[in-house]
């Protein structure tokens, strides 16, 4: 399969790499990387629902300021190649069409709940990051990293496992960053620039939120709510969203986190946990990601979506 999916990127005349829906430091580090390795022939797509919203903070990503959006891609690719990509429905509109017509396609990922919906599928559920997953297959192929390409991998993965804190870093999550490292990326600089390059209103939003968030449960449960007014008052945009989970499940006593925010297509959630299964509550909307962090989307009203979850993180928690 490994070698499949390598003649497939050398055999296309016109690859293009998708990132999942409001994407994140792993799906555009992994994008840039992809690129890096490909060249010129390549093209990237960055999926930004409603409008293109930048998530600006990855700017620095080579190739990733002039990908395309969901607005100017062209129908024009024999092979798509979906990075981070749980699921078909983490493509939208076009990307969607576009990976249905192509002649190829391929899906590097490590959602335990990837199920394999691409003609080449080279998932490996349960690692830290497809930054590693990624890594892995480039050494496999024995493919040279270089400079370029490592700056995109060492991002995807630094963020992917919020800086090599959660369960699912390894022994080899640290020798790929040292790796990485040895090829005379600049690690803290990469950080900088992941995380401390924020837009004001971002922290003011989430600010907001933090201090709107709500306990219950002997704060075994902590929630927030995002309705429309509040994303126009601070003209969020989808990144500003994240990391507010994170924040709540990182209070004393919380055992489930969620971030309930206000769309077109319904309310879009984000779960936590510290050591329950967020998939459990996901997988009840249809949704999925990781024990410890998980989404979906619910199509109810604000309020009847968060008293749709609470049912079931209390359900979660009467289970232990
Ligand atoms: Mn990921």
């Amino acid at each position: 399969m490994e070698r499949e999916i390598l003649n497939a990127i050398n055999n296309s005349l016109c690859p293009l790499i998708i990132t999942h829906v409001n994407p994140d430091g792993d799906t555009l580090g992994c994008a840039s990387a992809m690129k890096s390795f490909i060249g010129d022939k390549a093209d990237i797509l960055i999926q930004i629902e409603d409008n293109f919203n930048f998530p600006s903070s990855y700017a620095f990503l080579p190739y990733i300021n002039n990908a395309k959006n969901l607005l100017d891609v062209e129908d024009k690719y024999d092979l798509v190649i979906a990075l981070d990509i749980a699921s078909k429905d983490r493509m939208i509109g076009k990307a969607g069409e576009i990976f249905n017509k192509a002649e190829n396609t391929i899906a590097i990922d490590h959602h335990k709940t990837n199920k394999g919906y691409a003609k080449l599928n080279h998932i490996r559920g349960g690692i830290s990051s497809t930054g590693e997953v990624l890594y892995d297959l480039f050494q496999e192929l024995k493919i040279e990293i270089t400079k370029q390409m490592a700056i995109g991998l060492y991002a995807a993965i630094l963020t992917d496992t919020g800086c090599f804190k959660y369960e699912s870093t390894t022994s080899h999550t640290f020798e790929i960053a040292s790796k990485l490292s040895e090829i005379g990326i600049n690690t803290s600089q990469i950080a900088d620039l992941c995380y401390t390059n924020k837009p004001k209103n971002l922290i003011l939003f989430q600010n907001n939120l933090v201090s709107n968030a709500k306990f219950c449960i002997d704060d075994k449960i902590a929630y927030t709510l995002i309705s429309e007014e509040i994303l126009k008052k601070y003209n969020a945009k989808d990144e500003y969203t994240e990391g507010i989970c994170e924040t709540l499940r990182s209070v004393k006593n919380v055992e489930i986190a969620f971030v309930l925010k206000e769309t077109k297509n319904g309310v879009k959630v984000s779960i936590r946990t510290k050591e329950l299964d967020a998939t459990k509550i996901a997988q009840k909307f249809n949704g999925g990601g990781h024990k410890r962090a998980a989404g979906c989307t619910i199509k109810l009203k604000l309020n009847q979506a968060l008293e749709a979850l609470l049912k079931e993180a209390k359900a979660l928690l009467k289970e232990v």
